[in-house]
């Protein structure tokens, strides 16, 4: 897929609010940390397009971005992070799993894994929450600069995975340090943008 326009267009604290749309909605997801602003600067192929949701206040909210007036990129809040309050992660996490369980046009979640480090329970329950509301996602394992050396840390993962779900979700893997894996989550996007107009 060919990047001709990316922008971003809005911010939302309510799914309620977000702009009522037929455009393919795909959103990013992990732990703060885990690589996911870079990962959109790489798909998107601008450098700082993701900094908006870096900026204090965006963090906490849906970011909305436009991708070549065909489809939308919504960025969510990194999740974990332990320097705010409990009230506060409580508020967040409920602001995403409301969007994610109502938000029609969503199509896919992107659920960012970091393969650098080993598997991690609260990413382990938010699939397993995503999986029990019935929202399709698929597997981003980010900071893969080291193939051979990240490979257990995905495998157990996988294994993780295992002893709740029959099967693995779609999986990629990507270095945005090393610019991989980028391309294969454009593709799978324009091949199921494509496979919406079919039907
Ligand atoms: N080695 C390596 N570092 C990365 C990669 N992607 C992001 N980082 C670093 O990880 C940190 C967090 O990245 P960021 O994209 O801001 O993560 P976010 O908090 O999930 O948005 C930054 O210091 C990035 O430079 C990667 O593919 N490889
Ligand atoms: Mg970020």
């Amino acid at each position: 897929m060919i990047i001709n326009t990316a922008e971003y267009t809005n911010s939302y604290v309510d799914w309620k609010k977000c702009p009522q749309t037929n455009f393919p909605e795909y959103a990013f997801i992990g732990r703060s940390n885990v690589g996911k602003s870079s990962l959109i600067n790489m798909i998107t192929r601008r450098k700082a397009l993701a900094k908006v949701s870096n900026t204090p206040g965006k963090t906490q909210c849906i970011n909305f971005f436009d991708i070549n007036d065909d489809w939308h990129l919504v960025d969510l809040p990194g999740y974990g992070y332990a320097k705010t309050s409990r009230s506060n992660r409580h508020k967040w996490m409920k602001m995403i799993k409301d969007y994610m369980e109502n938000r029609n046009s969503l199509l896919y979640v992107f659920q960012l894994i970091d393969s650098r480090i080993p598997p991690q329970e609260i990413d382990i329950n938010f699939i397993n929450w995503m999986g029990s509301k019935g929202i399709p996602f698929v597997l981003v394992f980010t900071k893969n600069d080291h193939p051979k050396k990240n490979k257990g840390n995905r495998l157990a993962f996988e294994k993780e995975l295992l002893k709740t779900w029959e099967d693995l979700p779609r999986k990629f893997i990507t270095s945005s340090a090393k610019n991989q894996g980028g391309e294969e989550i454009l593709r799978f996007i324009e091949k199921t943008n494509r496979e919406m107009l079919e039907i």
